[in-house]
């Protein structure tokens, strides 16, 4: 099935989802987040389908972020309620769906896309694949869950280091850090994450719903969550955040 923002297919039990804005690296602007919340729960309700596939379209990015073009105007409650309603609807749905949804990261994971990747239960990465959050160089956080998820992913220091100097890293960093599970020669990545779904598809569908939720309680994270949404939203129409975006789309180096 062919759709604007999104192509969707189903086969041997895998539901694949992918994002289909090339040419703007996939960027999530808000329609494509409302557009992959209605795919997911479509795959949720539908009982052939055992694991989610997500990836993006091209060879070059996963999802390069946010769609920064969008949300140069928000201010502080605009940008929380705006967080609050990505995480409930595409974040924190992924995290908690009770199917595993595996990220193909064929590029760029950037900003909002490795807070994507990240709220998947797996990864699977191509070798040129770029990882970063890069969201201090514009101004802001990463608000859709970066912040805990990482630390949890990679441990406390790395993801300072990560998030503090916004720098990218490369696929086999991020396997040696256990960012991703897997990293694989580009042509090899959809065959990879097929392989990997099918050691689960094997599984009891029941003990693969309750692992997931008892694996995330390990999570700690409520109260991190939402003091990142705090101080996520704390730095919206500061003079950093109005320089990071102008830098952003004037094609610049920022200066604060
Ligand atoms: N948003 C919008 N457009 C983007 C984009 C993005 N994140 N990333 C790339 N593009 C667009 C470029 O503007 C360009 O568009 P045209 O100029 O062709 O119209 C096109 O995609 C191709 O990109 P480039 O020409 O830049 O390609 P290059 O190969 O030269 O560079 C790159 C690739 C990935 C290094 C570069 O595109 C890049 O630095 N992209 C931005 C990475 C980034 O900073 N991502 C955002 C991280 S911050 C919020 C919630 C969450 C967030 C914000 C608000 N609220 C609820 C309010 C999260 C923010 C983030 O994700």
């Amino acid at each position: 099935m062919e759709d604007k923002l999104t192509w969707i297919e189903i086969q041997d039990s895998i539901g694949w989802i992918k994002i289909n804005r090339e040419k703007k690296l996939n960027a999530l602007n808000r329609d494509l987040i409302n557009e992959l919340h209605h795919r997911l729960v479509d795959f949720q309700n539908d009982t052939s389908v055992k694991v989610i596939i997500l990836t993006g379209s091209g060879d070059k990015a996963f999802v390069a972020g946010a769609d920064i073009s969008e949300f140069s105007n928000y201010g502080p409650k605009e940008a929380s309620a705006l967080a609050r309603h990505g995480n409930q609807v595409l974040f924190d749905f992924i995290a908690h769906m009770e199917k595993p949804v595996i990220a193909a990261i064929n590029g760029y994971a950037l900003g909002g896309g490795l807070e994507l990747a990240m709220a998947c239960q797996l990864r699977v990465a191509a070798q040129h694949a770029k990882m970063g959050l890069p969201e201090v160089s514009l101004g802001v956080i990463p608000g859709y869950g970066g912040t805990q998820r990482l630390a949890a992913l990679i441990g406390k220091g790395n993801a300072m280091e990560m998030i503090l100097t916004g720098d990218m890293i490369g696929a086999e960093k991020a396997l040696r850090m256990g960012l991703v599970n897997a990293v694989v020669p580009s042509e090899q990545l959809l065959e990879a994450a097929i392989t990997l779904a099918h050691r689960i598809i094997k599984n009891a569908p029941h003990s693969i719903k309750n692992a997931i939720k008892a694996i995330n309680a390990t999570d700690v994270a409520s109260k991190g969550f939402e003091e990142e949404n705090f101080q996520f939203s704390d730095c919206f129409g500061t003079a950093d955040f109005e320089e990071g975006i102008a830098a952003f789309l004037e094609k610049r180096k920022p200066l604060f």
